[in-house]
């Protein structure tokens, strides 16, 4: 259903002829950052913190949290990144929201939103984005492939998204940065943070590993560390706070 009306969606906008978009990634002065390196960096936890207003399966998190506020402090908390919804529809986000949270943070800023098209990859660019999601289960191994590929050609670094053995063999490409593995089943919402573990050994060495959704405690974090996960996606237990950056700031 998100990806039928993404597609929707997607032709709708596409009124912005894409040299503009591009043009537009002119008005960002830095150069992308790397979330390949930042989620590395010793002297960083690695956690990247999310900002999620709704969500398909939990509903309204935080209606009012303003994105200055809850991104400056999620990076003053310590986060080692961003990552920021755009979809509006499913998640309440959108383009503003990132390039708000861009205007006010240097650290690497994931836009986070169910890429089907290569024309979202400019808007990525355009909006001030330094990575891109790329979702296994949505996409096929050439799209993969493909979308990865023109995500380099920009300077953007991809965070490919598996949830199974089949999913990450299907579309595993040198074209992506980084594997995330989302601990929740897509289709009936379930959390498992031991889909991470299990799919830990199968992720081959060049890529940085990232435990997505459900982590909700530091232990989890230190045993997942074991398994070679440097990166940690946290969006709700952080957004379901009425300050997100101050539940941040105390799980840090
Ligand atoms: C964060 P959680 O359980 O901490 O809120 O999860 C993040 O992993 C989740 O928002 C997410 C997501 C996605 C959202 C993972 N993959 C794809 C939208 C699209």
């Amino acid at each position: 259903q998100i990806v039928a009306h993404k597609r929707q969606e997607v032709a709708d906008r596409k009124t912005i002829v894409p040299v503009k978009l591009l043009e537009r990634s002119l008005y960002f002065p830095s150069q992308p950052v790397s979330l390949r390196k930042y989620v590395q960096r010793d002297d960083l936890n690695g956690i990247i913190a999310e900002f999620k207003r709704r969500s398909p399966s939990k509903g309204m998190l935080n209606a009012y949290a303003p994105v200055e506020r809850t991104t400056i402090g999620y990076m003053q908390a310590g986060a080692s990144a961003l990552s920021v919804l755009t979809d509006s529809a499913f998640f309440g986000g959108k383009s503003e929201d990132l390039t708000t949270a861009r205007k006010f943070n240097f650290c690497p800023i994931l836009r986070k939103d169910f890429v089907i098209d290569e024309y979202q990859i400019l808007e990525a660019k355009s909006i001030g984005a330094d990575a891109i999601l790329l979702i296994a289960a949505i996409l096929t191994k050439e799209e993969v492939a493909q979308l990865g590929q023109f995500a380099h050609s920009l300077g953007l670094e991809v965070l490919l998204e598996v949830h199974d053995r089949a999913e990450l063999e299907r579309t595993v490409t040198p074209h992506v940065d980084l594997i995330g593995v989302n601990n929740r089943n897509l289709h009936d919402f379930t959390l498992s943070v031991e889909t991470s573990k299990e799919l830990a050994d199968l992720i081959p060495d060049d890529f940085v590993k990232v435990s997505e959704s459900g982590i909700s405690s530091a232990e989890t974090i230190m045993e997942l560390r074991q398994y070679g996960f440097e990166g940690f996606l946290i969006g709700e237990t952080f957004m379901k706070n009425s300050r997100p950056e101050k539940a941040c700031a105390a799980f840090i």
